[in-house]
């Protein structure tokens, strides 16, 4: 059996960038239809960012999907560094007026995926064999197998939204993309904990033994990672060890305590850094996570992702609209000028607050001494929050 449909734009994944695109284009009357190869329940479940930038919540509030975000997120005016047995406070409203939301990525894609549902939208899960055809040429079509039938979906545009491990990426032509990669000597253990935090902002610590992370989900739930081998067996690690690892480098003094709790999830996270350029070939647009990736420090991927499709969105409504070309010609270059920048944001933040084996003692007291300037001097704590809380998106 095979079946054909035909749509302005197919959007491939159903994560932060294909969901937020698909809710962009339909508020600009632009048909999109979404696959999706994993299950609903999977993507709803999924486990991983939590910190979302200014720019990204106003633009979840603009689209109307933001009602239970403003409800249950928390409000963080700032953020503490744990040094030399210190902790230090950057104010984040002080310097530059504007905070960030703690709320689970996955909350973000239910509340996408029950809006988009709601009112219409086609999102198909569950889909396999997904191949881009023709690209280079003005008709492009997915070809994509669901329920034992082979479908045929032709669109005037592809949007590859299908994040890292995705087929998008790898059907454009080697040779056509230039690749920029960093693989970092470690990984993160996360666990999510029911353990109400005890602070209301994160604590990022640098210790001796390796860097850790005190963040939240809830006034429940605590959200914490450890530094561990790039190789690390999750197996390895009992709930018992975690905690008095975790224990160990996080803060000590009487203003902190450490709650525990049972751990209802754990995982690896490899660290990387990853830019693909240009996030175009021919009628397929990359973005979010199949273009690049950052470690995690910065808390800056999922808000990547949607600072790309913001731009992709209006390049092709015009396009599409009035035949103006333009934004599609300036996608690639406009979105990277940002994507650098945060590139760079992830890479200073990931090498100011791990533990390197290769460090000596120079390495180590410069390490410390520029995490003890950049949250003490006034200028140095507002160029890193001006980056936390969100850097403007680019508009075409
Ligand atoms: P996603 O979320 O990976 O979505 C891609 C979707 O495409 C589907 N897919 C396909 N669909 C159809 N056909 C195919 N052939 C397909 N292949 C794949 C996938 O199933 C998936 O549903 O990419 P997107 O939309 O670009 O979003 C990017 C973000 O998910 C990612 O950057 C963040 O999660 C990164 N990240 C963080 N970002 C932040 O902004 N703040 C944070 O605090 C933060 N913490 C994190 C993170 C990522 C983590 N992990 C596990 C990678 C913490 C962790 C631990
Ligand atoms: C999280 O809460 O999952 C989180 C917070 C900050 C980061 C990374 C992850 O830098």
């Amino acid at each position: 059996m095979e079946s054909t449909a035909a749509t302005e734009v197919a959007i491939i994944g159903a994560g932060p960038a294909g969901l937020v695109l698909a809710h962009l284009l339909r508020r600009a009357g632009i048909g999109c239809v979404i696959i999706e190869n994993r299950s609903r329940d999977h993507v709803e479940r999924r486990v991983r960012a939590g910190v979302l930038e200014h720019p990204t919540v106003a633009l979840l509030r603009d689209l109307g999907v933001a009602a239970r975000l403003d409800r249950e997120s928390m409000t963080h005016r700032g953020v503490e560094f744990a040094f030399r047995g210190e902790r230090r406070r950057i104010d984040f409203v002080e310097r530059t007026g504007k905070a960030i939301s703690v709320y689970g990525q996955q909350e973000v894609v239910k509340d996408l995926i029950a809006s988009w549902l709601a009112d219409g939208g086609a999102l198909f899960f569950e889909v396999d064999d997904v191949v881009v055809h023709g690209v280079e040429g003005a008709r492009p079509t997915v070809t994509y197998r669901a329920g034992g039938v082979e479908h045929r979906l032709e669109a005037a545009f592809i949007a590859g939204c299908d994040g890292f491990h995705g087929i998008c990426r790898p059907s454009i032509p080697a040779g056509r993309l230039t690749l920029a990669d960093r693989v970092y000597p470690f990984a993160w253990l996360g666990i999510l904990a029911e353990a109400p935090p005890t602070t209301d902002e994160l604590i990022y610590a640098n210790h001796d033994r390796g860097f850790a992370l005190y963040s939240m989900r809830s006034p429940q739930i605590t959200r914490l990672y450890l530094q561990v081998a790039p190789d690390e067996q999750l197996e390895r690690w009992s709930d018992d060890r975690i905690w008095d690892e975790l224990g160990r480098r996080l803060p000590t003094d009487a203003g902190f305590e450490l709650r525990t709790g049972p751990i209802i999830e754990r995982g690896i996270t490899p660290m990387r850094s990853f830019v693909a350029a240009p996030m175009r070939h021919g009628r397929l647009f990359l973005a979010g996570d199949a273009a690049h990736i950052v470690p995690p420090t910065g808390a800056k991927g999922l808000n990547l992702a949607v600072a790309d499709v913001s731009v992709l969105a209006v390049a092709l409504e015009r396009f599409l609209r009035t035949g103006d070309e333009d934004g599609l010609v300036r996608y690639s270059e406009l979105c990277l000028r940002r994507v650098w920048r945060v590139q760079h944001f992830s890479w200073w933040m990931t090498s100011m607050l791990h533990r390197f084996d290769e460090h000596d003692t120079f390495a180590r007291e410069v390490q410390l001494s520029e995490l003890d300037y950049v949250t003490s001097s006034e200028a140095a704590s507002t160029a890193l929050a001006e980056n936390y809380v969100g850097l403007p998106f680019a508009t075409l």
